[in-house]
């Protein structure tokens, strides 16, 4: 069987989509909803969401957390950048994690997994600008660790793709650059001198905490997102690259030559076995192999023009890659990959990297649509997948097909919803297990055109919530987000139970104080401290003497124990707010600079008596006698 592309024919009316996209004038974007529908999505005053969508928050750096089918806001969580709401960013721990970044552009959501099902425990998301992946603790709802700049790996985009039992965060780069970094090459040597990267991201199983494994060098491709395998695929991930032209500029025309693109199939246990073996080169303190010298670890797979993603289905066996240039996503059979692989049945090498007999191994290709990215499942042998230009989702499919489904591919595609508009990512709960939740899917759109209250040109996103559990999609919700969703993950708010209160037991802190008595300042040199307890409705104690030049360190205690008892520290003057949660110790560090009596007052509404919650922070000239010992 031969799957020919007419990428010709549709090129023309795709770059016309593009540059149109919808209107906002469409009879078809008129949401004709009703009570029933309403319903559907109403949780009423009291009454807790079903599920949990943790949605990326793009390049404000944060992790958005809205509860489905509400869709509406829980809580943010920051993860690359400062936010004065939780005092991230502002305290030592926090300040010291970022570095010297205070942003980030967050992608792509992966929950931690045992058995190929979300456990609960952790979300990784990636940096894409800054070469960083992190972990969010489920526990807490809290950054826990941010890992980078990645060695050797720039655009840290192809992430975070959780493997079966979170042994790796794996990891693929988005942009090319000389290696290792720091060396300068001429763009015109790019083909030739630059190079992306796979990273094997290590996960401790007990504390989640990430170490950079290994690394697999590749061609200068822009290796864009990706999944893992699980069942006839375990142990394998995949990725799709949108410029295996390897151009460097005008990336728009200049990456859109080649009728088919590649996608990286990737053996990722034997990578880890290649290296264990010693078959990798030490390239800026990481194990590096590269992929024509280790035969097994790397394949390339043709795919449709110019592709966005490549999803494995819930069994493990289908993997379906969109070229979004492309009116079709390509099924592959994973047994049939297998198969090819042990035959060498390879229609031709790049770089020494064997590329994959598309025919052999491609199940066929479902007509689903103009501009396809990306695809999830829901379990029951439906596939979703968005198309950016049609601004649509389209459901199908997944083999085994019949005879005459074969015969008229169009058939495969049972239904279309048009989303509002021009949807970029999309998320069924649990698409990337092996058993989805089904039920709910939310297309997550890359423009809201107006939908919403006029704000002024800072538009939001649209997110849209369908429901998927009956034969044809229902538009149920709409909702307006941040900048910017790139995916998302459901997870079943019973799945876990998040604590509400640091226990005592648990505060290891050497300078946390536990009575108001107990609250004291002293002075070291140059350098005052501070132990402060924060209580309904006061700090302890109320006053810091200093002078300026003095470093001032204040760790500062919560020492409620019950639950939303929160409370604030911030600084008149000083750039400083912290949020300290009930149990919690925070240590500040600031360099005094100029004289005067700054108020600090509790920032986080704590009590009746929340505005009387405040102190003196007194910084007296340099040279004065500052505090009496
Ligand atoms: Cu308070």
């Amino acid at each position: 069987m031969k799957y020919k592309f007419s990428s010709s024919i549709i090129l023309g009316s795709i770059l016309a989509a593009l540059l149109g996209g919808c209107s906002a004038g469409d009879p078809e974007t008129a949401n004709t909803s009703g009570d029933s529908l309403a319903e559907k999505s109403f949780v009423a005053p009291g009454e807790k969401d079903e599920f949990y969508l943790f949605y990326s928050g793009g390049h404000s750096g944060q992790v958005f957390v809205a509860g489905i089918p509400s869709m509406r806001h829980i809580v943010t969580i920051p993860v690359f950048s400062p936010y004065p709401g939780t005092g991230y960013g502002f305290d030592d721990e926090s300040r010291a994690m970022l570095g010297e970044y205070t942003w980030g552009d967050v992608h792509h959501p992966g929950l931690s997994q045992t058995d190929s099902l979300y456990d609960g425990r952790w979300l990784f998301v990636n940096d894409n600008a800054n070469n960083r992946v992190a972990r969010i603790d489920l526990r807490d709802f809290k950054t826990k660790q941010i890992l980078g700049p990645i060695p050797n790996s720039s655009g840290n985009h192809g992430s975070s793709f959780v493997t079966e039992n979170t042994e790796y965060i794996l990891v693929a780069t988005r942009f090319s650059v000389p290696l290792p970094k720091g060396r300068v090459a001429p763009m015109e040597s790019y083909a030739d001198e630059f190079n992306g990267m796979v990273s094997g991201i290590k996960v401790d199983q007990e504390t989640g905490e990430m170490s950079l494994g290994w690394q697999i060098l590749t061609p200068p491709f822009n290796w864009d997102l990706g999944s893992t395998g699980k069942g006839p695929s375990s142990g394998w991930a995949f990725w799709t690259s949108y410029n295996t032209e390897m151009a460097h500029e005008t990336l728009e025309v200049n990456a859109s030559q080649r009728d088919r693109d590649y996608a990286a199939f990737v053996n990722w246990k034997s990578a880890e076995q290649a290296v264990a073996d010693g078959k990798a080169e030490m390239i800026d303190g990481v194990p590096v192999l590269d992929p024509s010298a280790v035969p097994g670890v790397m394949y390339f797979v043709p795919v449709g023009k110019s592709p966005h993603g490549v999803d494995t289905d819930p069994s493990g066996r289908w993997i379906v890659a969109s070229g979004k240039l492309q009116p079709t996503t390509t099924v592959y059979d994973f047994e049939k990959v297998l198969a090819a692989i042990e035959a060498e049945d390879f229609q031709d090498t790049f770089r020494g990297i064997p590329v994959l007999n598309y025919d052999a191994i491609a199940e066929g290709e479902v007509p689903v649509g103009l501009g396809p990215l990306h695809t999830q499942y829901d379990g029951e042998g439906n596939a979703y997948t968005s198309l950016y230009i049609e601004s649509a989702v389209a459901k199908w499919k997944l083999p085994p097909w019949t005879e005459e489904q074969r015969a008229d591919m169009e058939s495969i595609v049972t239904d279309k919803m048009p989303v509002h508009f021009n949807i970029g990512h999309l998320v069924v709960g649990g698409s990337d297990t092996r058993e989805p939740y089904g039920k709910w899917l939310v297309a997550m759109n890359k423009l809201s055109k107006g939908r919403h209250a006029n704000v002024g040109p800072s538009q939001p996103e649209s997110s849209q919530l369908i429901d998927i559990s009956g034969e044809k999609m229902e538009m149920v919700f709409e909702a307006y987000t941040e900048p910017e969703p790139h995916f998302a993950q459901i997870l079943k708010v019973d799945a876990i139970e998040p604590i509400e209160v640091y226990p005592k037991a648990e505060n290891h802190h050497p300078h946390a104080v536990w009575s108001l008595d107990e609250g004291t300042t002293w002075r070291e040199g140059d350098t005052v401290h501070a132990k402060i307890v924060a209580v309904r409705s006061r700090f302890g104690p109320e006053k810091i003497e200093a002078k300026v030049g003095d470093k001032l360190v204040i760790h500062v205690t919560n020492i409620e124990q019950t639950s939303d008892m929160i409370h604030g520290l911030g600084i008149s003057e000083h750039n400083i707010n912290v949020v300290i949660d009930p149990g919690e110790t925070k240590t500040i560090t600031l360099d005094l600079k100029k004289p005067g009596v700054f108020p600090f007052y509790c920032t986080n509404f704590c009590s009746a008596l929340h505005q009387e919650m405040q102190g003196y922070l007194v910084v007296e000239p340099a040279g004065e006698t500052a505090m009496s010992q």
